[in-house]
Order: structure tokens, then C-alpha cells, then sequence
């Protein structure tokens, strides 16, 4: 079996990595820092893993990829699409639209690139799965959340919809939506402020990366007659809030 990671250096995607590797599955390893991925490729073990440089965002460089992909690591199993971001907290009349076009072009554009890539192949060997990561923040608002939430939202109804689309294959395509996890998912969001960051776990146990690899390996480990859609999970310490309600005084009707 050959998983296809994107996003393997770092969080979600190199405890997936690891774990899947532990298993006994050979891996392609997808991300934009090098050392990294020369770092766990060589940790792997090198003829079991592939790892490539890569920028989901870069459509023709996707499909070169995936089209020109070496003979022993061709018929991929399982495309894990991780690489994603959010990039800031601000509320959308301040935002910096740039920040929005990177989650926009990353979580969504990057992560249908590598799918429409790599689904043909699924198709034509009729066997494979699809697992994409969306978000609890794509199921409820918050403050700050705007476009990576609408990202999120966009890959859980672009899962269902390829759900659709595999119906009489044997191709099987799975969300997960986990909550607040330790990775460097706010290090990123927060343009690389540590102090920012380390405050979002203070005080709680968040989900960790392990946590979400399992959970990954536990759906694609299912009988060949069971599909698992949607799996959304949360720390203990994580939980909703009250509607807000802005009291700023009575509205003259
Ligand atoms: P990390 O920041 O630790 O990891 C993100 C990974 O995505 C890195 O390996 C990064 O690699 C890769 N990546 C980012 N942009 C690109 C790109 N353009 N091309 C290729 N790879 C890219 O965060 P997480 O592990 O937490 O995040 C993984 C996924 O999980 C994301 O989609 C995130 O939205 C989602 N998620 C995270 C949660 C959390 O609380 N941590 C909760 C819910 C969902 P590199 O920089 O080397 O390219
Ligand atoms: C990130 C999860 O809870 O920080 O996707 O929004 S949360």
C-alpha cells in the first residue's frame, strides 16, 4: 500500500507519516521545506518512503508530479490531503486579503489539484481512499475564523460530493475535522508568534498529531464494504459557547 501525504513535514502530516510507516505502508512525502524532508525520509528509511518538494498551490507542478511519479511508487492507495493553513485572526474588514488568498489557494485550490491528480488512478485500479482534513472550524463559527472556516467547509461538501461522484467504485473518500491540536497550526496562524501561539494550549490538553493519525489509520482500515464520511472530533476541553449578543444599545426600528 502506498499513502500519499501532503503536508508531511511538520503536525498532522509527519505523525501520519510515522505512524503509517511504523504499519508497514510506503509513503510520498509532500511539502515545501527540503531539509525537513530529507530529515524524515532518512528516518523512514529511504526505499520506503519518497519524498518530493512540492507547493500544492502550483497546479502544472502538481500534475508533473503525480503524471511522472517513479515506477515503485505509481499506484498510490491512499491520498491523505493535509497540507492546509490559517493565517490570522483578524475580522474580515481588517484582514490582509492576502492572507485569505493563500488559505483559499492551499486548502482549497491546492488540495482539488492533488485529488483531481491522483483520482484517476484510484478509478482506473478501482481501490483507493481519500482522506482530506477539514476542521471543526468548518462546521461552527468563530470570531476571526472567516475564510479558513469557509475553506473548511468548502472541503467537507467537496468530500460528500465526491462521495457522490465514486458511488459504484470502490473508491472511498473520508473527512476528518478534528479541533484544537498541537502542531504548528498557530505558530503558522499567528505569522510565527510563538507567545500567541503557546497561549492557544495554555492551561488545556489539546489534540496532538498522534491523535489524528490513529484516527486516520482506524478509517482507512476498515472492511472494504464500509465507508466512514465524517469523523469530527475535539479535545475534552473544547467545547461550544453561548450565541453572542452585541449589547450596544437598543436599534431604532
Ligand atoms: P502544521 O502547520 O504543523 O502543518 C501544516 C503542513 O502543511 C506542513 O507540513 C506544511 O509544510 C504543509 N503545507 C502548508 N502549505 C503548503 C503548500 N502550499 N504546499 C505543500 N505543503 C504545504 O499544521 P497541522 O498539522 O495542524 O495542519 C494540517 C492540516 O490540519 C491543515 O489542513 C489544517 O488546516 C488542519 N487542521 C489543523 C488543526 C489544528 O488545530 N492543528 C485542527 C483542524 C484542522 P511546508 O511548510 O513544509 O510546505
Ligand atoms: C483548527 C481547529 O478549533 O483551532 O482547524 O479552529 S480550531
Amino acid at each position: 500500500m502506498i499513502v500519499l501525504i501532503t503536508g508531511a513535514t511538520s503536525g498532522f502530516g509527519m505523525s501520519c507519516a510515522e505512524l503509517f510507516s511504523k504499519k508497514g505502508y510506503k509513503t510520498i512525502l509532500i511539502g515545501r521545506r527540503k531539509e525537513r524532508l530529507t530529515k524524515l525520509s532518512k528516518k523512514l528509511g529511504l526505499k520506503k518512503n519518497l519524498a518530493i518538494q512540492l507547493d500544492v498551490r502550483d497546479k502544472e507542478e502538481v500534475f508533473n508530479t503525480i503524471n511522472n511519479l517513479p515506477r515503485n511508487f505509481k499506484d498510490i492507495s491512499v491520498l491523505i490531503n493535509n497540507a492546509g493553513l490559517a493565517w490570522g485572526f483578524e475580522p474580515a474588514y481588517t484582514v490582509d486579503i492576502k492572507k485569505w488568498e493563500t488559505m483559499i489557494d492551499t486548502n482549497c485550490k491546492g488540495l482539488v489539484y492533488m485529488t483531481r491528480a491522483v483520482i484517476p488512478g484510484l478509478i482506473k485500479r478501482n481501490k483507493g481512499h481519500i482522506v482530506n482534513i477539514g476542521s471543526v472550524a468548518g462546521n461552527y463559527p468563530y470570531p476571526g475564523g472567516n475564510v479558513y472556516g469557509g475553506t473548511k467547509a468548502f472541503v467537507k461538501q467537496f468530500s460528500l460530493g465526491l462521495k457522490s461522484d465514486l458511488s459504484g467504485t470502490k473508491v472511498k473518500i473520508t473527512n476528518i475535522e478534528p479541533g484544537m491540536a498541537d502542531t504548528e497550526f498557530s505558530l503558522v496562524r499567528f505569522s510565527g508568534n510563538k507567545k500567541k501561539a503557546d497561549n492557544v494550549y495554555k492551561k488545556m490538553t489539546p489534540l496532538s498529531g498522534k491523535d489524528i493519525a490513529e484516527t486516520i489509520l482506524w478509517s482507512i482500515e476498515r472492511p472494504a464494504h464500509v465507508n466512514i464520511n465524517r469523523i469530527e472530533l475535539m479535545p475534552l476541553q473544547q467545547g461550544f459557547n453561548f450565541f453572542s449578543v452585541s449589547r450596544t444599545g437598543k436599534i431604532k426600528k
